[in-house]
């Protein structure tokens, strides 16, 4: 099977603009960089990565007659605001397990950004005491319980998407979607800068990438500061994802890249580099990244150009997967 042969329920504007980052480029001296925007790839509730995603699951929902979609993630999880926004759109309900992923001392931490956006579009949000954890949670297959036992029928996907069967589709269409960006433009990138938590955007890429003639790099960011973790789950999925859209080879393991050293001790929480990338995006550019996934993957970008190993690279395209509606929950660390 190609990826053309799994069936797509548009849940976006187009293909997400791709442009550059002239005065970041000058400041920092080296690669020109690019910026192919997430955030603003559809009209459902911002959007983001996960509505890419969730493009290759609706139809599988769709079949499956289910009329409630569960999810899980921290209380400002983009994944599940861009859960329930699809609910809203296709008429469903949404069941939300809200776990406290960060101890961040915000007083409205779990009141603002995503999960405000969230309760607006109607979603059963509830949250849960449990710490990080991206696995497959007993509380969410307790949701799923509890909607079936009050006679609806559950859709289950797990954080980010990354662990489901079609979680990384969306982002090997990415790189098709990217190719054909590089034609219009004149353009070739020589490296990708993404973030990576969950795994299944850089997972996507790869796998996509991977099919193409010309080789480049795709760098991830880990921002869980558990990145054995990360890499294991990038591989894995990269390797089914492939798997799945009928690549006809094994991906190498040098095609598997995770760096860490910019994610700080704790997920979700934002260092010095975060902060100091998340203000040099907005005074040059007018580009707002957040504090838990695009700032981090910033600071690795930046920290690359400046040490030389972007070098080679004379087009880096950074995705901005469109975290910053959690930015309301860090009001306190820019006051
Ligand atoms: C961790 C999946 C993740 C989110 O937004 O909940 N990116």
């Amino acid at each position: 099977m190609a990826l053309a042969d799994f069936p797509r329920y548009p849940l976006l504007f187009g293909p997400s603009p791709v442009h550059p980052l002239d005065r970041l480029t000058a400041h920092l001296g080296g690669a020109r960089i690019w910026a192919k925007r997430e955030d603003c790839n559809s009209g459902l509730a911002h959007g983001g990565n996960k509505t890419r995603k969730l493009e290759y699951i609706v139809p599988d929902v769709l079949a499956s007659g289910a009329d409630t979609l569960v999810s899980i993630g921290g209380y400002q999880s983009n994944h599940t605001r861009q859960v329930a926004a699809v609910a809203a759109k296709l008429g469903l309900r949404a069941r939300l397990v809200q776990e406290k992923w960060v101890e961040w001392p915000d007083a409205v931490n779990d009141k603002v950004g995503n999960i405000l956006l969230s309760r607006i579009m109607g979603a059963d949000v509830r949250l849960d005491p449990a710490g990080f954890d991206i696995g497959i949670r007993e509380s969410w297959e307790q949701a799923m319980e509890d909607v079936r036992a009050s006679g609806g029928t559950p859709y289950g996907i797990p954080a980010g998407a990354s662990e489901h069967e079609l979680g990384g589709l969306g982002f090997a269409n990415w790189a098709e979607e990217v190719a054909r960006q590089e034609e219009q433009l004149g353009v070739f990138f020589d490296a990708i800068v993404v973030c990576a938590v969950t795994g299944s955007t850089q997972a996507g890429m790869i796998a996509g990438f991977a099919g193409q003639e010309r080789s480049r790099r795709v760098i991830g960011i880990d921002a869980s500061a558990a990145v054995d973790r990360t890499r294991e789950q990038v591989g894995r999925i990269a390797r089914h994802t492939a798997g799945l859209i009928g690549l006809g080879r094994e991906l190498r393991d040098d095609e598997i890249t995770v760096l860490d050293g910019w994610a700080g001790d704790r997920y979700g929480v934002p260092v010095r580099s975060t902060l100091e990338a998340i203000r040099l995006c907005g005074e040059l550019e007018g580009m707002i990244i957040d504090p838990v996934y695009e700032g981090k993957s910033m600071a690795g970008l930046i920290d690359l150009i400046g040490g030389g190993e972007l070098d080679g690279a004379s087009n880096v395209l950074y995705a901005h997967l469109g975290g910053q509606p959690a930015l309301n929950a860090y009001a306190g660390a820019f006051s």
